[in-house]
């Protein structure tokens, strides 16, 4: 039995060296240095190249590097039989409250601007409204892992929290909406949107123009979660028009994002590398070997998705 690492891109020896530490006598290869297709039951993938996972007929667990499944479940030749595990630690949701708090805080204190007004040499200290804390509804679509902890961190300073799920939920501090009809009344009171969603079939596109419009005028975007959720043709119109007054963008359709690309110099969009949050393998290499002894003895594997649903 052998455990493949597939993740072009990323720091795979190192992820080796976590997983030999917790499992010494671990048979590890990395794509695309492997032995006999046949012996591989695990991999530990991010972003395989289409069709390599289906050349492994033994497949039994495939464990996502990150939180999200779309890179798997995208492509159209992955493995029905095999059983989707994905990230669910703690650092990967303190990295990302940690993002959110940095962006929603840069927002609700003007901080764009100001680093305008800087770049201006203006000093103008009364050129944004006084507003509070409370006083600011955040919006966040996706109160899963990330987006429930996020909420829960905003509100504990003050803000007032809206949160959007597929299934109703009650959360304590967060005023909470499920299902389509819920959609129209969370976009209706949020200052600053959040985008917490895993990139389904039912969410892809969904950050467009006739959401926007739905949204208070100067509204803040943040998307962390997937560059399909957005539609960028639709995103510089929305911000020129002052229907936004900013977005912040840590996902795009194309990573890298090309150095062509309108987003780079645009004056209200600020652009982060896909870096909201890192998986750590010093902290997942562990679960994961856990979750091979599981599957090993037979036992359900931790953190699986519904691959039907799509996360
Ligand atoms: P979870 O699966 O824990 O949560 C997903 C949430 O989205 C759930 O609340 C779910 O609703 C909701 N949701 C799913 N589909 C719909 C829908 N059609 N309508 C309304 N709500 C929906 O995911 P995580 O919180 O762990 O991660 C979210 C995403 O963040 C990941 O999929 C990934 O794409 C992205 N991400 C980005 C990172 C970055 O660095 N930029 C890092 C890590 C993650 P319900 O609760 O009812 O099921
Ligand atoms: C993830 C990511 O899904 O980093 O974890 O994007």
């Amino acid at each position: 039995m052998s455990v493949l690492i597939i993740a072009p891109g990323l720091k795979s020896e190192w992820w080796a060296s976590q997983l030999l530490q917790h499992a010494p006598d671990m048979d590890v290869c990395i794509w695309p240095d492997i032995g006999d297709p046949k012996s591989v039951e695990f991999a530990l993938a991010w972003k395989p190249p289409v069709g390599a996972l289906a050349t492994f007929p033994n497949l039994k667990v495939v464990f996502s590097l990150g939180a999200g499944v779309d890179h798997l479940l995208g492509d159209p030749d992955f493995p029905q039989h095999a059983v989707v595990s994905r990230v669910v630690d703690p650092y990967l949701t303190s990295g990302m409250r940690e993002y959110v708090l940095l962006h929603v805080l840069r927002a609700h204190k003007n901080q764009p601007a100001l680093d305008q007004q800087q770049r201006d040499h203006v000093w103008d200290d009364r050129a944004h409204e006084l507003r509070q804390a409370d006083e600011q509804t955040i919006g966040i679509l996706g109160l899963g892992e990330l987006g429930r902890n996020c909420g829960e961190t905003l509100t504990a300073l003050g803000f007032d929290v809206a949160g959007w799920s597929r299934t109703a939920k009650e959360i304590p501090g967060i005023t909470c909406f499920d299902d389509r009809g819920g959609l129209d009344a969370i976009l209706g009171r949020s200052h600053i949107l959040i985008c917490l969603l895993p990139l389904t079939p039912e969410t892809e596109g969904i950050l467009n123009a006739e959401l926007f419009s739905k949204l208070p005028k100067g509204a803040h975007l943040i998307n962390a979660a997937r560059g399909g959720h957005l539609v960028e043709d639709d995103l510089i119109p929305a911000l020129d028009s002052g229907r936004l007054a900013h977005a912040t963008l840590d996902v795009f359709r194309t990573e890298p994002l090309p150095g062509d690309h309108p987003f780079w110099d645009h004056p209200r969009i600020t652009v982060t590398p896909h870096n909201a949050s890192i998986t750590d393998p010093r902290s997942v290499a562990r679960q994961i070997v856990q979750g091979i002894a599981c599957s090993a003895r037979g036992d359900d594997v931790p953190n699986t998705v519904d691959v039907a649903r799509g996360y």
